[in-house]
């Protein structure tokens, strides 16, 4: 089947590494390689083709993690180059409210529970007013399901944002409120796709896929939507002409079989339409949570999802290193395990510091950049769809 939508990785075309770099890289990865019994993968890994199952779980398994990011820095090198993306955004978490229920969760609030809050659409709108003088491309937004906002609601909040800033971007809404949003819209996904892009909608963010097998859905969030109908809608949501991200939440009840069979449905779905532009693994941050009693993903277990995303979502332009998420340390050291996007600056974040996440809640353009230099890369702005913005002279 033919693409439904132009393969981001295409605007990318020409930035790919010297060969002489990457020729200089597989010499040394064949050294180690060897030495880690990791040879049939790596040749398979350099010739370009795609991993199967068994290859993956030997990836997840292996002592030899090194060996594991430096055939991912590989390939992140032969995409993109020593380029590392960013961009300048904010996130807006619309309201807490949700009647999910998601044991993973610390962000959740039940209506009329201590803390609980929903903006307004002219509160949406202030939000943007109040960072006009930023340069900001992009505003993230994404919330709870509330059970008592109408349809009315979220064409109002993508209104409120163009009308107060008509350049920005919105990437917003999760699978999951699409699935809301569609229920209470009483019309196909084709239709609320298009109502929805004419009051604003740019592309989607790619959470709410937690992990797809069904076993760990029953268990841990079993009132939301499944696997399959997270893919599904995204399929439509990619049809409509939208770019998505997507999400796998690691570190929580899953098996290693589990998270493979998650990045193996959502290669597929790529490979159906092209619509995905970047992976994010998301390390599971018990605190505060109902599973709070599982310990969080150590730094060599982050490490391990992003460079085996990165050698197994071999259809995926981009693999993001979330730096709040993981750390900004762990998210730096992310980008010579195969990670070529370390997301934006974001301001406000609520899900991750609801959770424990010590990071700080926004990071300057410039910090950004000394990271990813520091790192031996060249920081790259782009905008949501992975259009470099070139810097003011
Ligand atoms: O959907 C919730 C996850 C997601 C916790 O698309 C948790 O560019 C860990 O999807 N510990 C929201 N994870 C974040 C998200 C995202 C982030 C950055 C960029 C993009 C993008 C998407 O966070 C949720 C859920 O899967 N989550 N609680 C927790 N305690």
């Amino acid at each position: 089947m033919s693409p439904l939508v132009q393969p981001v990785a295409t605007l990318h075309a020409g930035h790919v590494a010297a060969p002489e770099l990457l020729a200089r890289r597989a010499r040394l990865i064949d050294r180690q390689a060897q030495r880690a019994g990791l040879q049939r993968i790596w040749e398979r890994v350099r010739a370009g083709e795609r991993l199967t199952p068994e290859e993956g779980l030997a990836l997840y398994a292996t002592r030899e993690l090194p060996t594991v990011g430096a055939m991912a820095e590989y390939v992140a090198l032969r995409r993109h180059g020593r380029r590392v993306f960013f961009n300048v955004n904010q996130h807006i978490n619309y309201t807490n409210i949700c009647n999910k229920l998601c044991r993973f969760c610390a962000f959740q609030r039940l209506p009329g529970q201590e803390g609980a809050y929903a903006m307004t659409p002219e509160e949406v709108g202030q939000k943007i007013r109040e960072r006009l003088h930023e340069p900001i491309t992009e505003v993230h937004m994404v919330a709870g399901v509330h059970p008592k906002l109408p349809y009315s609601y979220y064409l109002d909040i993508l209104r409120a944002v163009k009308a107060a800033r008509p350049s920005i971007h919105i990437k917003a809404f999760t699978m999951v409120e699409i699935h809301q949003i569609q229920k209470l819209a009483r019309k196909s996904l084709p239709e609320v796709f298009a109502e929805l892009k004419e009051a604003g909608l740019g592309s989607l963010p790619g959470g709410g896929a937690e992990i797809f097998a069904q076993r760990v859905h029953d268990e841990i969030f079993k009132l939301k939507i499944d696997g399959e109908r997270w893919l599904e809608i995204a399929r439509e949501a990619h049809r409509a002409g939208l770019f998505t991200n997507a999400t796998m939440l690691y570190g929580h009840i899953e098996t290693l079989e589990e998270r493979i069979d998650h990045l193996g449905r959502l290669r597929a779905l790529q490979d159906e339409t092209n619509g995905f532009q970047a992976f994010i693994a998301l390390s599971f941050h018990p605190k505060n949570t109902e599973m709070d009693y599982i310990p969080e993903p150590t730094g060599w277990e982050d490490l391990r999802n992003v460079a085996v995303s990165r050698l197994y979502l071999d259809n995926f332009p981009h693999v993001k290193s979330y730096w709040i998420m993981l750390g900004l340390p762990m998210a730096q050291l992310a980008l010579t395990y195969g990670a070529s996007d370390l997301d934006g600056t974001v301001s406000e974040e609520r899900i991750y510091h609801d959770a424990g996440a010590l990071t700080p809640q926004a990071l300057s353009r410039a910090q950004l950049e000394r990271f990813i230099r520091d790192a031996g890369r060249e920081p790259v702005e782009r905008d949501t769809i992975y259009r470099v913005i070139e810097p003011a002279s």
